[in-house]
């Protein structure tokens, strides 16, 4: 049977915010106003086409001291109150709401109490309590912090303690992947039932979440492979021309890469199930700047470093990288070479590369103008680390939270201006390097192995970028 918990609480203390990051689904009602959510309403989490826990979302309590005494009334003589409650309260318009709540609790659902936990206890939230404990169901408690304020948490878990089976920190807007597994591993310590059932769903979550990385590894090897590989040429007919056309070249060159890049990210968003909102990125992420922009070469690109590495496992590959690093960074990689085009070139081509000996046969004098594929390894990394910045955006972006533009203000303080290849070893360099060697053609043994060792390679980032706070 599939498990079922039923988000039970107070109005507007984030209920439905905390059911939408647990079951990641951002179609959830969530408003500042009290009283958004007035009928009970199921959320099925579905993995690889089976149902393996549902949570439902309900109205807050509106009577709970009314509600209490009603039950405490039927406790007494009745051999099911909750059932003998509700029917009466069908009957009274006033507790229509507490008679909803309490709906799913009836036929079994493991409750889920949420509290606002940055403000005080009041009389209220302990009849809620009461009235959570007199179902004699299996609950939890989870304490929601709306405002940065610790100093009443003592006494909510003071009470927690005497009314509920666990209780747990759990923050609707800014939960992670690993959170969400540590309280669906606390759920099950709530009744012994439901323990092997919950250890199948934390399972199931947990292979999900790596089907998900390995799709993302698709998409990066792709994206990738794809853009490294991009060649685009044009004829022209004088030497004038040409510098002109590598111009008009280089631009719908770096404008493919950049909407090859957006498709990626698009893929990514989706295989993370964020569907509604417009997703604003925090002013302060390199993300923001564009591809091609001198400052995210700069952050992102490889170090001094790994450029020597790099060049020590075979020149072609380094392509300009080793001259732009004896620039320094300080000069400015791009216009150390002189201009943007210039600099392009170095890494992309951009040279003459034939003379346009014919047209339909005839001879007419010209040059054929060739931009890419790149020359240098650089743009791997810099499309690499720009795809794992935007993957640690999306998985770190809880579904609960909507509200998007101060959230983007506040939102990962861990955007790090600097790539998650800035220290890897030179074996790690070298795996990619293997990768852009093969990229171009990868027919046989070696080039086979070669994209395996560097998925695996971003297996282990995307593992760690998810278990990192
Ligand atoms: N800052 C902050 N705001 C939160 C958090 N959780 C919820 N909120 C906000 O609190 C308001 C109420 O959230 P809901 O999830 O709709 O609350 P609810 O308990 O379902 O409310 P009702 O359905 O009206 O009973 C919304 O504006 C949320 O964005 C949180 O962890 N931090
Ligand atoms: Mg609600």
């Amino acid at each position: 049977m599939t498990p079922e918990f039923a988000i039970l609480g107070h109005p507007n203390e984030g209920k439905s915010s905390v059911l939408s990051t647990l079951a990641e689904d951002d179609s959830v009602r969530v408003s500042p106003i009290p009283g958004e959510t007035t009928e009970c309403r199921t959320f099925p989490v579905v993995i690889d086409g089976r149902e393996v826990v549902r949570f439902t979302d309900t109205p807050g309590f509106q009577n709970p001291g009314r509600v209490l005494s009603e039950l405490q009334k039927r406790a007494e003589k009745d051999a099911n109150p909750l059932k003998t409650f509700r029917e009466y309260a069908a009957t009274v318009p006033e507790l229509h709401d507490d008679c909803e709540l309490l709906g799913p609790v009836e036929r079994g659902a493991g409750i889920i109490y949420v509290v606002d936990g940055s403000r005080p206890v009041r009389n209220v939230d302990k009849a809620e309590m009461e009235i959570l404990r007199l179902t004699g169901k299996p609950r939890m408690a989870i304490i929601n912090c709306k405002a940065d304020a610790a100093e009443h948490l003592p006494a909510w878990k003071a009470e927690f303690r005497k009314n509920f089976n666990s209780s747990r920190l759990f923050n609707a807007h800014r939960a992670t992947y690993a959170e969400r597994l540590l309280l669906l591993e606390a759920l099950k310590s709530i009744d012994q039932d439901w323990h092997q059932v919950l250890s199948e769903v934390v399972s199931a979550f947990k292979k999900d979440w790596a089907a998900r990385n390995t799709a993302t590894a698709d998409i990066i090897t792709g994206l990738l492979s794809a853009s490294l590989t991009l060649q685009l040429t044009d004829d022209v007919s004088s030497e004038g021309e040409a510098e002109k056309c590598r111009e008009k070249l280089f631009a719908r060159y770096s404008e493919k890469i950049s909407r090859m890049e957006k498709d990626a990210h698009q893929r990514i968003r989706n295989l993370f199930k964020h569907n509604i909102f417009h997703y604003d990125l925090p002013p302060h992420s390199i993300l923001n700047k564009d591809l091609f922009d001198e400052q995210t070469w700069q952050l992102l690109g490889l170090t001094r470093q790994q450029v020597v590495i790099a060049g020590g496992l075979g020149g072609a590959a380094i392509g300009a990288g080793l001259e732009m690093a004896t620039f320094g960074h300080g000069l400015g990689v791009f216009t150390a070479v002189g201009t943007i085009a210039g600099a392009l070139s170095a890494f992309f081509g951009g040279e003459n590369i034939s003379d346009r000996a014919t047209f339909l046969g005839l001879p007419l004098g010209g040059k054929r103008v060739q931009v890419g594929p790149a020359k240098s390894i650089d743009l791997l990394f810099i499309l690499l680390n720009r795809t794992l910045l935007y993957y640690q955006h999306i998985i770190n972006w809880a579904h609960g939270r909507r509200d998007y533009e101060k959230a983007s203000q506040v939102l990962l303080q861990s955007d790090s201006p600097q790539g998650f290849t800035k220290n890897w070893s030179a074996g790690n360099i070298k795996i990619c390097h293997d990768f852009f060697k093969v990229i171009r053609d990868d027919k046989g043994d070696n080039g086979r192995k070669a994209r395996e060792k560097f998925k695996q390679l971003l297996l282990t980032t995307m593992q760690e970028i998810s278990e990192s706070d």
